[in-house]
C-alpha cells in the first residue's frame, strides 16, 4: 500500500512543514489516509503576519473587477481538478461520492463565482441632500477590506463551508488565515494549491492545520493581529471564540448549531413530505447543521406518515462511498459516533420508542472498523426530553404528533436554537403565515437546503450571530466609510 501523504500548512505563498503531526483517519474503515502538519503558535503568528503584510502590498491596489477575475480563476482551478476535490472530500469524510459530485464540489465552485459576480457588480451608495444651513451635500460610501480575517471551519461540509467564507473575504480585498477542521484537512490543502496556481500575491491566503484548544484554532482566535473572526461550528466553541474576540473588540460572525424542526401538515403532498423529511433528516448521515432532528406531523396523518418514514429509513443503504447504491456513509469519527450513540441510549432512557435503527450496523467486512451508525427514528418523547432539545448531529429524528397550528408554532419556537425549519403544506397562505411566526434564520416551504447564495444565512439564539450570504457577506467582510462633500 502507498505511504499516506503528508499534508502541509501554506504560509506566505510557501508550503510549510512542521514538527508536530497528526493522523487523518478515514471513517469508512479506520485507516490512516494522510499525516497532517500541525501549526504551532509560531507558524500561526507567521501566517497572520504574512496576511497583514500582504494587505499592504499589491493586493491592496486591485480593483473589485480584478479581484473578481482572480476568484473566477480559482473556480476554474477547482473545476479542472474536480475529481481530486471529490476524492479529498470522500477520503476525509466517507460521504457518498455522488454527494461530493453533486453538492460539495459544485458549491465550492459556485461560492467563488457568486461572490466574484457580486463584488464586480456592487455599486456604491450615494445620497444627495440639503444640510440645515442650506448647503447642498453629496455623501457616498466607500467599502474597504476589514483587514486580516481568521476563518475557522468544521468538518461536516468541509469545502462548501470553507469556500463560503474564503470567497467573499477575498472578494472584498481581505487577506485570510484559514483553519479547517482537524478531521478534514484534505480539500483545504488542495484549495491552497489551486489558489497558489491562480497567482494570488503571497500571504493573501494562508492555511494552518491543527486542533482547537491549545492548537492552531486557539492561536488564531486569540491572535491580537486578526481584525475579524468568522467561525462555523458548535455553539459552545462559538462562546469560547467570542470571549477571545471580545479582547480586541473584533468583528465576529458565527454560524453555529441547530435543533431544526420539520412541520408536516395534513394538507401536505404526502409523498413529497416523506421524501423531504428523509432527505432533511438523513443527508450526510444527519451531519448538516440544517438537518431536521424534530419532526412534527399533524395527528390525522401521523400514524401513516411514521409508518412510511420507518419503511424508507429501514431501507437506507449504508455502504462504501463508491457504491452506486449507497444512501449513507459513516459518521465523521469514532469519537462522534460515541456521542451520537450516547444520545441513542439516552433517548431510550428518556422513554422513547425506537421506530427504526437505534444501534450500530454489522457488515462482516472492514466497514466494521468504520464509524457507521444506523439511521434512527424515535417517537414518544415529551418536548422537554434532552434528545428533543439538544443537537445530536447524527442520522436521527424524533417524530411527534400535533393538533393545531398555534400549538406546533409554539413547540417549534420552544428551542434555544433558531437555525432552520421546514413547512410541508399545499396551503400557500398557511405556509406564509406560519413561516412569519417561526423564529429561525431560514424557513423552507416544501423543500430543504435549497439555497440562493444572495440571501442572508444564519441563525438566532444558540444558532449564531450575524448573517452571511450575498450583500450580507460583503458587509461583514468590509468596513464602510462615508465621505460627505459640500458642493
Ligand atoms: P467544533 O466547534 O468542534 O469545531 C469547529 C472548528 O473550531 C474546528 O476547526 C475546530 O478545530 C475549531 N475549534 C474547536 N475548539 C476551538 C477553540 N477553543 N478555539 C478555536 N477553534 C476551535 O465543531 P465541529 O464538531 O467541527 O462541527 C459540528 C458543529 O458545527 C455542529 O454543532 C453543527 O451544527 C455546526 N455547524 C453549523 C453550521 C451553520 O451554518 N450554522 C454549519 C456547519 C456546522
Ligand atoms: O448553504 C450554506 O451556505 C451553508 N452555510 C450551509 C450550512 C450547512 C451546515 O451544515
Amino acid at each position: 500500500m502507498a505511504k499516506p501523504p503528508l499534508l502541509r500548512c501554506f504560509v506566505d505563498g510557501q508550503w510549510v512543514t512542521t514538527k508536530q503531526r497528526f493522523p487523518n483517519i478515514n471513517p469508512v474503515d479506520g485507516q490512516v489516509v494522510s499525516h497532517v502538519c500541525e501549526a504551532d503558535a509560531q507558524t500561526v503568528s507567521r501566517a497572520v503576519a504574512a496576511a497583514r503584510a500582504a494587505g499592504q502590498g499589491p493586493w491592496k491596489t486591485l480593483t473589485a473587477n480584478q479581484r473578481a477575475a482572480i476568484l473566477h480563476r480559482i473556480a476554474d482551478g477547482i473545476e479542472q481538478r474536480f475529481e481530486e476535490f471529490v476524492a479529498a472530500e470522500v477520503l476525509d469524510t466517507g460521504r457518498p461520492v455522488h454527494q461530493a459530485r453533486t453538492l460539495d464540489v459544485p458549491r465550492g465552485i459556485a461560492n467563488f463565482r457568486t461572490f466574484a459576480d457580486l463584488v464586480s457588480t456592487a455599486g456604491s451608495e450615494m445620497y444627495d441632500s440639503t444640510a440645515p444651513d442650506g448647503a447642498r451635500v453629496i455623501s457616498y460610501v466607500n467599502r474597504k477590506p476589514v483587514g486580516t480575517v481568521g476563518i475557522i471551519c468544521p468538518w461536516n461540509l468541509p469545502l462548501l463551508l470553507l469556500t463560503w467564507k474564503v470567497a467573499p473575504a477575498l472578494a472584498m480585498g481581505n487577506c485570510v488565515v484559514v483553519k479547517p477542521s482537524e478531521e478534514t484537512p484534505s480539500s483545504a490543502t488542495l484549495l491552497a494549491d489551486v489558489i497558489r496556481m491562480a497567482g494570488l500575491p503571497h500571504g493573501v491566503f494562508n492555511l494552518v492545520h491543527g486542533f482547537g484548544p491549545e492548537s492552531a484554532g486557539e492561536y488564531l482566535s486569540t491572535s491580537p493581529d486578526i481584525d475579524a473572526l468568522t467561525f462555523t461550528g458548535e455553539s459552545r466553541t462559538g462562546t469560547t471564540i467570542m470571549k477571545a474576540a471580545a479582547e480586541g473588540i473584533k468583528k465576529v460572525s458565527f454560524e453555529l448549531g441547530g435543533k431544526n424542526a420539520a412541520v408536516v401538515f395534513a394538507d401536505a403532498d404526502f409523498e413529497a413530505a416523506v421524501a423531504g423529511v428523509m432527505r432533511s433528516s438523513f443527508t450526510n448521515s444527519g451531519q448538516v447543521c440544517l438537518c431536521s432532528e424534530r419532526v412534527y406531523v399533524e395527528r390525522s396523518i401521523y400514524a401513516r406518515f411514521l409508518a412510511e418514514l420507518k419503511k424508507r429509513c429501514d431501507a437506507l443503504v449504508l455502504s462504501y462511498p463508491q457504491d452506486p447504491d449507497v444512501d449513507m456513509g459513516p459518521l465523521i469519527s469514532h469519537a462522534h459516533r460515541d456521542k451520537v450513540l450516547s444520545y441513542y441510549q439516552l433517548a431510550q432512557e428518556e422513554g422513547a420508542t425506537v421506530i427504526s435503527g437505534g444501534g450500530v450496523p454489522e457488515f462482516g467486512d472492514d466497514r466494521d472498523q468504520g464509524a457507521y451508525v444506523q439511521p434512527t427514528i424515535f417517537a414518544g418523547l415529551p418536548d422537554s426530553a434532552r434528545c428533543v432539545r439538544e443537537e445530536i448531529f447524527g442520522p436521527v429524528c424524533h417524530v411527534a404528533p400535533f393538533d393545531t397550528e398555534d400549538e406546533v408554532i409554539a413547540r417549534v419556537n420552544d428551542s434555544a436554537y433558531g437555525l432552520a425549519a421546514c413547512i410541508w403544506s399545499t396551503k400557500l397562505s398557511r405556509a406564509h403565515q406560519v413561516a412569519a411566526r417561526l423564529n429561525t434564520g431560514i424557513v423552507w416551504v416544501n423543500t430543504w437546503f435549497t439555497r440562493d447564495l444572495r440571501t442572508p444565512f444564519g441563525g438566532t439564539g444558540l444558532s449564531g450571530l450575524g448573517r452571511e450570504g450575498g450583500r450580507y457577506s460583503l458587509d461583514f467582510y468590509s468596513e464602510l466609510s462615508t465621505v460627505c462633500i459640500k458642493l
